[in-house]
């Protein structure tokens, strides 16, 4: 078996994003994994750990991480079912099923498609695999993080990194790999949609809380209740996290100066993130001292997104109204 499923992703330096920040703007091009997201650094890790005897692998997912999930499984030969909740687009449903995944979809939203996860993972015997609150998973994202490292070369650190929070497994990655390169004292710009904000509302709650429903249309950002170590971080002085949120409309307008720029489609989850450059986010968040004014390459995570094409991103436009 190789040693690891994912690949080292391209980091590109983007001249339009540098020019709109007034900084380097690096992407890290997570959308050009296996399975199309960051999530096989995660999930390929947990299932080589805990997977290599298993019967069979269940995920609950919103699409990216069961795309993973069906991706290692299928290498490591073991069967997967991945249980989706109804508001996934049926292109997910489909891509799951190409990838040789049971597909069930049970629920409205992921919470719903987890408690199912969990229960077939106790009835049947099947290794769960969750998709974003695991220290497995963190470890695997961490990568990530080092392979910028090395690729930026000995004495270039970011000046911030810029992140899209879900269940805020990729954030905890995050700051996994800031810890392992020695960056932690690097500034995080953590981004979710209005409508999928669980982290956001953690941090102004000032403790973990579950949202009532989720009604955003990044659904890959749609977990009720964001993981306690992603909140934990937020609170604790040696990190600097800047949760933010942006409109449904501003994440769908990011994908789409995104792909007319940089020539790559990837999902609102992602366009939360990318958001944060083309509204000028970042230059307020200079202009408020929050972010210092001469601020060091910025490092955007692409992490990608399987649950979009050109129908897909035509049906979110008209709903939307961009
Ligand atoms: N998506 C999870 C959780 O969904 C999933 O099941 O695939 N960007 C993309 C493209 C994603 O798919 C996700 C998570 C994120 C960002 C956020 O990552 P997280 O959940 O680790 O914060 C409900």
């Amino acid at each position: 078996m190789a040693e690891h499923f994912h690949l080292n992703t391209p980091l590109l330096e983007s001249v339009s994003m540098s020019k709109r920040v007034g900084a380097t703007v690096y992407l890290k091009m997570e959308n050009s994994q296996p399975s199309g997201s960051f999530k096989i650094r995660g999930i390929g890790h947990l299932c080589q750990q805990l997977a290599t005897q298993s019967k069979g692998v269940v995920c609950s997912s919103g699409g990216n991480a069961g795309m993973a999930a069906a991706y290692v499984a299928r290498k490591m030969g073991v069967p997967a079912t991945i249980i989706v909740p109804s508001s996934s687009p049926q292109l997910v449903v489909q891509r799951l099923q190409d990838e040789g995944a049971t597909v069930k979809i049970v629920g409205k939203v992921w919470d719903d498609a987890n408690a199912e996860a969990l229960r077939l993972a106790e009835t049947e015997g099947l290794t769960y695999v969750p998709p974003f609150d695991h220290p497995l998973l963190w470890q695997g994202h961490a990568t990530m993080i080092t392979e910028v490292a090395a690729s930026l070369g000995p004495g270039v650190k970011p000046g911030a990194v810029l992140v899209s929070v879900g269940g805020g497994g990729l954030l905890c990655g995050v700051i996994q790999g800031l810890k392992d390169t020695g960056w932690s004292d690097v500034p995080i710009i953590a981004m979710e949609t209005v409508g999928a904000d669980c982290f956001n509302a953690a941090v102004k709650a000032g403790k973990v809380v579950t949202l009532d429903d989720i009604t955003s249309e990044a659904k890959c950002l749609g977990a009720k209740t964001v993981c306690t170590k992603a909140f934990e971080y937020s609170q604790r002085s040696e990190f600097t996290i800047i949760s933010e949120i942006v409109t449904d409309q501003e994440a769908l307008q990011a994908v789409e100066t995104f792909l007319d720029e940089e020539r790559v489609l990837v999902e609102m989850a992602c366009g939360a993130a990318l958001a944060a450059v083309y509204t000028g986010l970042i230059r307020r968040l200079q202009e408020e001292g929050r972010l210092p004014s001469l601020l060091g390459p910025l490092l955007v995570i692409v992490c990608g997104g399987s649950s979009v094409d050109m129908k897909q991103l035509a049906t979110l436009k008209h709903k939307l109204q961009t």
